[in-house]
C-alpha cells in the first residue's frame, strides 16, 4: 500500500471516529437535576421553600404559570415524602385549585433522534393528579391515582418522544391536583437517548 493510501485511510478513519464520537456526545441529551436536590434550598419553618413564577433557583430549571412548593425532608405534610434523595415538588404550592405551576428545562438534542423521559408523578387521598408534559413532539397527560388504604401514591410516568430541534424544552406543568388535599407532586425527571437520528447513509 503506498504511503498517500495508508495516509488518506488513517485521515478518514480519524474523520470517522471524531464524527461517531461528536454524534454521541451530540446524543445524550443532558437535563440535570431532575430529582430536584441542588439549588439555592432556603426553606420555611416547614421545610418548604415557595418558588414564584420565573424562579431559577432549583438549579437547571425555571418555574411557570404559577408558584410551586419545593419541599424537604422531613416535613409536616402527613408523610409526603420523595421518590429519590430528599426534595420534591407540589406544584400546587399552598393554594387549592387552578391555576398550578409548572417546571421547565431546555436541554441539547438532535433532531430526530429519540429519547425516553420519564418522571414520578404524586397524588394524595382525594383523587388524581395530573401533569401535562411536553417535549419535541410528546405532548401528554401523566397522572397519579392513590389506591386505598395507601393514601400517597407516586406513579411512574415514561414516553418516547422524537427531538424535533437542537434544543428541546422539557415541559411539566400541573393541570389538576388532587381534590381533597390540594397535592400535585413531582420529583426524579430521567432524560435518556433512546437511539440516534436516521441511519447513516451508504458510501
Ligand atoms: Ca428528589
Amino acid at each position: 500500500m503506498c504511503q498517500s493510501v495508508k495516509s488518506s485511510l488513517v485521515f478518514m478513519s480519524l474523520v470517522f471516529f471524531s464524527l461517531v464520537s461528536t454524534m454521541d456526545m451530540a446524543k445524550s441529551a443532558v437535563l440535570i437535576n431532575g430529582s430536584f436536590e441542588s439549588g439555592s434550598f432556603a426553606p420555611n419553618s416547614q421545610n418548604t421553600m415557595t418558588l414564584n413564577i420565573g424562579a431559577t433557583s432549583m438549579t437547571g430549571w425555571t418555574v411557570f404559570n404559577d408558584q410551586i412548593a419545593w419541599i424537604g425532608t422531613p416535613n409536616p405534610f402527613y408523610g409526603l415524602s420523595p421518590t429519590s434523595g430528599s426534595r420534591f415538588l407540589d406544584l400546587t404550592d399552598y393554594a387549592f385549585g387552578i391555576p398550578y405551576g409548572g417546571v421547565r428545562q431546555t436541554v441539547s438534542t438532535v433532531p430526530s433522534a429519540i429519547y425516553r423521559l420519564s418522571f414520578d408523578v404524586g397524588a394524595y387521598w382525594g383523587g388524581t393528579s395530573k401533569i401535562r408534559v411536553t417535549a419535541g413532539d410528546l405532548d401528554a397527560e401523566a397522572t397519579a391515582t392513590p389506591v386505598r388504604p395507601q393514601v400517597h401514591t407516586w406513579t411512574r410516568f415514561s414516553s418516547l418522544f422524537t427531538a424535533i430541534e437542537s434544543n428541546t424544552t422539557i415541559s411539566l406543568l400541573g393541570i389538576q391536583a388532587d381534590s381533597s388535599n390540594g397535592f400535585l407532586g413531582l420529583d426524579n425527571v430521567v432524560l435518556e437517548s433512546v437511539q440516534g437520528s436516521a441511519a447513516v447513509p451508504e458510501p
